[in-house]
């Protein structure tokens, strides 16, 4: 098979309220989808979507980078893997974005969808996403613990120590004692803070605490320190499998495949955490439904069934589907949020490629 075209388009969704990343505020979310058009006629999509304060590359960068191929790509062969290599384009430089969706479009041309190289795993286990102020977190905790939820990931590290550590207690006490409990600090705290805070939430049985140190060369510290179970983030986008030997104390990875740099890459990261006893968990950062679907396909591929943290999608107010992907949990079924014929809301997408 060859690939007969490949168009970029950008799209512009509301959210149901601003984020505020890394000091920058966004009121919409902007992305990029890729379509490849087989020579057969099947067509896949991918997903570039750059989020602000945390991809390396801007939304012009990966446009730029899209259209190139775009330009370039028609006529090449279509690759057809029957395992999924560590990297799909490998003579290509492409931002992390860029990349993640021209592997996700290229795989999903193919024609066996995204799942094929995904083991049967029908149920996804997701984690709700708990942020805002105090007051919302605990009325929303309440809602996923009635829903049934497993699993929720509570944002810390912007109020005072004692009141995150106060609200860690009271969510802990609303969900029972079974879900698991994660926390992210995105880099919030100095070493004593960090200890300070294990300290306090010791008895609150947390699965683990995403990135809790500015400096995360203080992390050897602090596993000296405490007992606080850390989840790597940031620090894997910044430094790539070399995270998993700086920090072999961590007990999770969190893997966010837009940030990492493609489809093929977060595979084989998920590979590597595996091989070094850490928990791969897939998440995503607030990606359109395209994007979302390659995430929920490579969740499904971990060993060990853990939470996907899919929960940015609620804060999407529109979706590029027609129909929203079904993404409440507390579990999803693969196969139906990964199907390929859904339609688009072709008003929602601008064609930037001629
Ligand atoms: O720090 O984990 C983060 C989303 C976008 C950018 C960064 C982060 C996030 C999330 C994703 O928190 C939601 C989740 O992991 O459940
Ligand atoms: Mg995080």
């Amino acid at each position: 098979m060859r690939v007969s075209g490949v168009h970029v388009f950008s799209y512009t969704l509301p959210l149901s309220t601003p984020l505020f990343l890394k000091g920058a505020e966004v009121s919409e979310r902007r992305g990029l989808l890729v379509r490849v058009t087989a020579d057969d006629g099947t067509e896949g999509w991918g997903e570039a979507a750059p989020l602000p304060g945390f991809s390396r590359e801007t939304f012009d960068e990966a446009a730029a980078a899209l259209c190139a191929i775009a330009a370039s790509w028609p006529g090449q062969p279509l690759p057809v893997p029957a395992a999924l290599p560590d990297d799909l384009c490998p003579n290509l430089t492409l931002a992390p974005s860029a990349r993640y969706g021209m592997e996700q479009a290229l795989l999903a041309a193919s024609g066996r969808g995204l799942t094929a190289w995904t083991p049967g795993r029908p149920l996804l286990p997701v984690s709700g996403l708990l942020t805002g102020d105090s007051a919302f977190v605990l009325s929303d905790a309440e809602r996923l613990r009635a829903e049934g939820y497993r699993c929720v990931k509570l944002k810390v590290g912007r109020r005072p120590l004692a009141e995150d550590a106060r609200l860690v207690r009271e969510v802990r006490r609303l969900m029972g004692p079974a879900p698991q409990l994660r926390l992210d600090a995105n880099r919030a705290w100095d070493l004593p803070d960090a200890v300070s805070f294990a300290r306090m939430t010791a008895a609150y049985d947390i699965a683990f605490v995403e990135e809790p140190l500015a400096d995360p060369d203080l992390l050897p510290a602090l596993f000296a320190r405490c007992r606080l179970p850390v989840a790597l983030d940031e620090t894997l986008a910044e430094r790539g499998v070399a995270a998993f030997d700086d920090f072999p104390d961590a007990v999770a990875v969190v893997m966010k495949p837009t940030l990492l740099g493609g489809f093929c890459r977060t595979r084989s990261l998920m590979e590597a955490a595996e091989k070094k006893g850490m928990v791969p968990v897939l998440s995503a950062a607030y990606e359109s439904g395209v994007g979302l679907q390659g995430i929920v396909a490579l969740a499904a591929m971990t060993r060990v069934t853990t939470a996907a943290g899919l929960d940015t999608y609620r804060r999407l107010a529109a979706d590029v589907f027609e129909e929203r992907l079904p993404l409440s949990g507390p579990e999803i079924d693969v196969m139906d949020v990964c199907r390929t014929d859904r339609a688009f809301r072709r008003e929602m997408l601008t064609l930037i490629t001629p």
